[in-house]
């Protein structure tokens, strides 16, 4: 063993402390990092998970344009002269990034200083327009200034816990663990969960709201109302014009327009009115929404208007999702944004200008996500530099996001996986570090910033993004503004910039920061923003006339409507397991075991109105597009509703991505898509066969197989269905291979084969009209040594284990591998609590993101 990196999980916004320690056998061991405040040692599974992670099996190690392999000097150079070409003939507004949360605080910051500073253009927007960009509009229209005035902390003093459209114990497992702990600790504290579907967050929630979908900003108008503010004429600005609205919104008129029982939302109003503290805590169910900007502003009404704000235990509280959503929010990286909480106002692009030393300030904003890809489309953007990030997935209509980079003359991906749906349409490809080769820091949901240290060395040719983007920066003719040898030289900047000409006018301050040494910087502990010399008041308006704003907000619906041809409304969000387009997490075996392919939630009054039975396949169509899922018939479902992870992409599934479905409506004030609602119809699909297939090498599916890519360690392994008969397709497989074939088929009800090559196997296939039950990892063995007797060989083609092992079925506890059959014979066998589980297999002892479902199994 030797020493210990101190770094930050590159996941949720939670923003984790994670230890690292190098095993004897060369691996790396992670652990939570006791010290650091947003976790005190504890890990999600995910966070685990990431020892597994480190691999570099695809991988993006080279520079490539139009696929071919070039030295970093000839790459940067091809692609500087490409992008000056573009900017020459059409003028800067011609070229864009788009940029992610991902990104660590000193990339973003080179990217939109190259761009809005010395390119001129305001075309940088990011991933986070799809994630926290309502939220944002919502802090600066109450405050001045994008500040989130709440802490972790707060949720250990608090009285009551509204968590509105956040699952968090999948999204923010750590948080969730917290509040649990909270709310064991002191189990007056009440916590309330609105969200149309029951999620595992609803565990510990003394009241569950399961309104229509997007109905969200009633209950808060009406909460407004209720509450019956005594508040002085000049308290807030808009005040009266917010009341007049709110008056209306009785409690009758928001049951019914949240299609909730009064009594139920009468309880939450008493429960707000009568806590001494309060904190809501919002993201994408609020968020991501056509109206989720005024929902943002409706809830902070409330807190502005109680004053549960701005005091321990209070306050509206946006969770941020990816790692440095908040960062990428203090440097500027929001096409709306100029930079460090700056605007496209003209003291502020002056300013900007004297700092950077640049007369090409962009003016005015540039062109956000969605706009920018149809912009694209349209052939006005002719080049893009997408950096960390998988757009082809993430963003609404997909489709059309094809036909856009399909058509764009230059399409840069900085990467660190080699193939991703995005890179297809790339023409240069940059090799980026990934976590555990980068350096530098990130922002927490709370305005943590901590740490991100490198522990390994970079692979192959891969590069830090920053140092990309100074590469072409200086190319472009911009040498003296970009010439950074280390990551420490642009944070000293970003700070420096953060305090200059500020005197307390802008809430981001982190000038303190400025003057750390190397040594300082890398030694940096977590600390939260403000940071300044003069000290700063944390909490207070920043509109230039010193009040907050109640903003008037008139509750909407969704612009998605359910109708005749499309009768139901499709929701997409997370799951426990994977992170976003799964470029990080679907290749880990442990994180693909708990949802092997995408499932639609369903009400079993809509499961039998569309004869669709659990486990079996449906495909699900929209306007736009359509993917194909396997249901999950289930009361946490409200009937009317579906959910689909959000997951999937063609990397992981024939048609198994949820955004070829939804359509690009976006909220006018901010930009953010309306992800959580899209009309949809679904079709029971009964294929003629589904089935699981193992094999040593790559293999090709004819076109009319559904496939879903799993990830067993040493073998290629899908889940599969079609609708002719397998038999066919396997034997094409085979032919020409020298193969003997094995197989068995009972009356037609199943087809199983193994390909055996001189005692070894090449393939395994088993097919029947239902989902076969295989003993997975018995399966995946034999490609490592194949079972010597003849009995173990015929166990193995019925897709059984050798002798009488057992199988373990579905995992639930990804720690340690506890499977759901095992958990069913413990509570048999007489276990009748989670600990009880805990101290027989281990499960739920480790992250505890399982318990939920321990708590599921046990009822
Ligand atoms: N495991 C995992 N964790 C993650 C991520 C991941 O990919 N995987 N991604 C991270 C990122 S970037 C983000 S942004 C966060 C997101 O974190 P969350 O927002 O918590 O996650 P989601 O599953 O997208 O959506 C949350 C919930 O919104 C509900 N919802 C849908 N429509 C409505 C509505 O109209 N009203 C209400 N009240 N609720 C609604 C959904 O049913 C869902 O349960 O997660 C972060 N953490
Ligand atoms: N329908 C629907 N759509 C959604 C959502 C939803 O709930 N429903 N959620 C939205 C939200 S909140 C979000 S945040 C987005 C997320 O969507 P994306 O940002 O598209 O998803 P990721 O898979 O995180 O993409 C990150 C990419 O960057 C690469 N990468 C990782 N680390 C680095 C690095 O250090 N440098 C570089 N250059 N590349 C790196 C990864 O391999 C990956 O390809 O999806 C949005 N889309
Ligand atoms: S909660 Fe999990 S994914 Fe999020 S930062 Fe912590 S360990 Fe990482
Ligand atoms: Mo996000």
């Amino acid at each position: 063993m030797t020493n210990v990196v101190r770094s930050t999980c590159p996941y949720c916004g939670v923003g984790c402390g994670v230890e690292v320690r190098q095993t004897e056998s060369r691996g790396f061991e992670i652990s939570g990092d006791k010290q650091h405040p947003a976790n005190f040692g504890r890990l999600c599974v995910k966070g685990a998970a990431l020892g597994e992670t480190l691999g570099l099996e695809g991988r993006l190690l080279y520079p490539e344009i139009n696929g071919e392999r070039l030295e970093w000097e000839a790459a940067l150079d091809e692609t500087a002269h490409r992008l000056q070409a573009i900017i020459d003939e059409f003028g800067p507004k011609a070229v864009a990034f788009y940029a992610s949360g991902q990104l660590l605080t000193e990339d973003y910051y080179a990217a939109n200083k190259l761009m809005k500073g010395f390119i001129g253009a305001g075309n940088i927007d990011t991933n986070s327009r799809l994630c926290m960009s309502s939220a944002v509009v919502g802090y600066k229209r109450a405050f001045g200034a994008d500040f989130v005035p709440c802490s972790y902390e707060d949720l250990e003093q608090t009285d009551l816990v509204i968590l509105v459209g956040s699952n968090a114990a999948w999204a923010h497992p750590v948080l969730y663990q917290r509040l649990m702990q909270a709310k064991q600790q002191r189990p007056q504290m009440k916590v309330v969960v609105i969200d149309p579907r029951r999620t595992a967050t609803c565990d510990i929630a003394d009241l569950h709201l399961a309104l229509r979908p997007g109905s969200d900003a009633a209950l808060f108008v009406g909460l407004l109302n209720h509450l019956q503010p005594s508040l002085a004429e000049t308290t807030f600005d808009g005040q009266t014009a917010a009341l007049d609205i709110a008056a209306d919104w009785t409690l009758e008129k928001c049951a019914d327009f949240c299609q909730l029982e009064s009594a139920d939302v009468q309880t939450l109003w008493q429960w707000f009115a009568q806590a001494n503290r309060a904190m809501t805590l919002y993201t994408m169910g609020i968020n991501q929404s056509s109206s989720g900007s005024d929902k943002c502003n409706a809830i902070i009404n409330v807190h502005l208007a109680s004053g549960k704000i701005g005091r321990e235990g209070c306050g509206p509280f946006s969770l941020t999702g990816q790692p440095n959503a908040m960062g990428g929010r203090e440097v500027g990286g929001l096409a709306n944004q100029l930079a460090c909480h700056m605007n496209f106002e003209p003291a502020d692009i002056a300013r900007v200008g004297r700092f950077w030393g640049s007369e090409r300030i962009a003016e005015t904003p540039g062109l956000m996500a969605v706009e920018l890809f149809e912009a694209i489309g349209r052939g006005e953007v002719k080049a893009v530099w997408i950096m960390g990030t998988n757009p082809l997935v993430s963003l609404p209509d997909s489709s059309h996001v094809a036909q856009a980079l399909a058509k764009c003359p230059l399409v840069i991906v900085s990467e660190v996986v080699s193939d991703t749906d995005t890179s297809r349409f790339a023409t240069v490809k940059f090799p980026a570090l990934a976590w555990g080769e980068k350096n530098g820091t990130v922002t927490n949901s709370e305005r943590r910033i901590s740490r991100q240290r490198a522990f390994l060395p970079a692979p192959g040719e891969a590069r830090a993004d920053w140092w990309m983007v100074a590469q072409i920066a200086q190319r472009l003719g911009y040498r003296e503004a970009f010439h950074w040898q280390h990551p420490h030289q642009i944070f000293s900047e970003h700070a420096a910039l953060s305090g200059y000409e500020n005197n307390g006018i802008r809430a981001f301050d982190i000038s303190g920061l400025a003057n750390l040494s190397r040594a300082q910087y890398d030694a940096l502990e977590p600390v939260r923003w403000p940071v300044t010399e003069q000290g700063h008041s944390p909490f207070k308006s920043w509109h230039p006339n010193g009040k907050f704003q109640l903003l008037p907000v008139e509750p909407a619906l969704p612009q998605a409507s359910a109708d005749h041809t499309y009768p139901l409304i499709l929701n997409s969000g997370r799951i426990r397991d994977q992170w976003h387009t799964m470029t990080r997490t679907g290749n880990v075996p442990r994180l693909m075991q708990h949802m092997k392919m995408p499932l639609l939630e369903i009400h079993p009054r809509d499961a039998k109105r569309y004869g669709v039975t659990n486990s079996g396949l449906v495909r699900v169509a929209s306007r736009s597009g359509g993917m194909v899922a396997k249901a999950w018939v289930s009361e946490n479902q409200l009937p009317g509703n579906v959910f689909v992870p959000m997951h999937w992409n063609q990397q992981f599934a024939r048609k198994g991505q949820i955004n070829s479905l939804v359509k690009s409506v976006c909220d006018p004030h901010s930009g953010q898509p309306e992800s959580k609602q899209t009309a949809v119809r679904i079709q029971r699909w009964q294929p003629g066969w589904c089935g699981e297939i193992f094999a040593r090498e790559d293999i090709v599916f004819a076109q009319e197989i559904q496939w879903w890519k799993q990830a067993s360690p040493g073998v290629t392994h899908f889940l599969c269905a079609a609708d002719t008969h397998a038999s066919a397709w396997i034997e094409a497989l085979a032919a020409g291979r020298g193969w003997q074939l094995q197989t068995a088929c009972g009356d037609g009800q199943f087809y199983h084969v193994l390909a055996w090559q001189n005692g070894v196997l090449q393939l395994a296939f088993y097919s029947a009209h239902v989902w076969p039950e295989i003993a997975t990892a018995a399966v995946v063995n034999a490609f490592e040594q194949a079972p010597e007797t003849a009995a173990d060989r015929h166990r193995l083609l019925a897709g059984k284990a050798p002798g009488a092992q057992a199988d373990a079925g579905a995992t639930v506890c990804s720690c340690f591998g506890v499977g759901e059959k095992m958990i069913l014979a413990a509570i048999a066998g007489g276990c009748q609590s989670v600990a009880q589980l805990g101290e027989k297999l281990r499960c739920g002892t480790n992250c505890g993101s399982c318990i939920p479902e321990l708590k599921a199994l046990l009822k």
